[in-house]
């Protein structure tokens, strides 16, 4: 399968700032640790940084990102959006927003599941993971780190161990490979779109395109905060991006993080 070289997916960028820079590695330890030295050492917005595969792939909570050779996206976008910190949930809206149009761009249905993973068939394909460095409340630098299954035959799924009962990939719903190559490219395109009304201040826009890719929404929902489990019916997101959870005694739970284990 053809690597996933910067020069090759820059020819097919349309895009004004996202992807300007482009760093495309064989292997990292994990592409928003990458990212996160360039931004700290002042790579600007729209900074790129792409692997072919990841030996520390990264999820929230030190959970791990698996990343198989070859086949999959793994990619960190720098950011340096004027906003608070608890802005933040919407840029991994942004991102999902983003993804999901690049899947379906390739003729497959996908929906978001709250806070930050993507679904085909109510299996995870994709994943994001959004970090922040602050300063006096402001952001001042993000990264959002995109994980998506594109390529994953059977196979490497099964290879997934545990994992496999709930991972998916877009060529399994597909029945072909994907042009990895185009894919990100069109991802590209999609995330600095998005990413721009976020910049114009359109959140509420950004929050009804979330929401209407959420299956979850009026569904009943048991949520993991870790430390204990709640259950209600989703009722919405707030305007940070927040998930308000309706319990039966009436009463709204704010979530700010935490994992859907259970809906229906
Ligand atoms: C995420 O965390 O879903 C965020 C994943 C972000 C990955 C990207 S890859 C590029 C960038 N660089 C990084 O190092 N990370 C980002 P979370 O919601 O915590 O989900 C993690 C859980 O998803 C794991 O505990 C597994 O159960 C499951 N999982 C791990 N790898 C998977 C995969 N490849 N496909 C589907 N599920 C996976």
């Amino acid at each position: 399968m053809k690597p996933l070289a910067d020069a090759s997916i820059k020819q097919l960028l349309k895009t004004k700032a996202l992807g300007k820079t482009i760093y495309s590695f064989e292997e990292v330890g994990s592409t928003n640790e990458i990212a996160s030295e360039l931004a700290k050492n002042g790579a600007p917005e729209g900074t790129i940084v792409i692997s072919d595969s990841q030996t520390q792939g990264k999820g929230r909570l030190k959970r791990k990102w698996i990343s198989p050779h070859g086949v999959n996206l793994y990619m960190s976008v720098i950011l340096r959006p004027q906003v608070a910190p608890k802005d933040s949930p919407l840029l991994t809206f942004v991102a999902s927003i983003a993804v999901i149009e690049a899947i379906r761009a390739e003729g497959v249905e996908a929906f978001v599941k709250w806070p930050n993973d993507t679904l085909i068939g109510g299996k995870k394909t994709a994943g994001i993971l959004t970090e922040m460095e602050i300063e006096n409340d402001k952001v001042l630098f993000a990264i959002v780190g995109i994980g998506v299954n594109l390529n994953m035959t059977d196979e490497g799924i099964e290879e997934m161990g545990e994992v496999a009962a709930t991972a998916t990939s877009v060529r399994k719903a597909l029945g072909h490979e994907v042009d990895r190559l185009k894919f990100t490219a069109s991802l590209i395109g999609e995330f600095e779109a998005w990413y721009q009304r976020f910049i114009r201040g359109e959140r509420s826009r950004i929050i009804k395109e979330w929401t209407e890719r959420w299956r979850d929404f009026n569904r009943r929902l048991q949520v993991n905060l870790g430390e204990k489990v709640v259950e209600g019916v989703a009722s919405g997101v707030d305007e940070n991006g927040y998930l308000l959870l309706k319990k039966d005694d009436g009463t709204i739970e704010k979530i700010i993080s935490g994992d859907v284990i259970f809906s229906r």
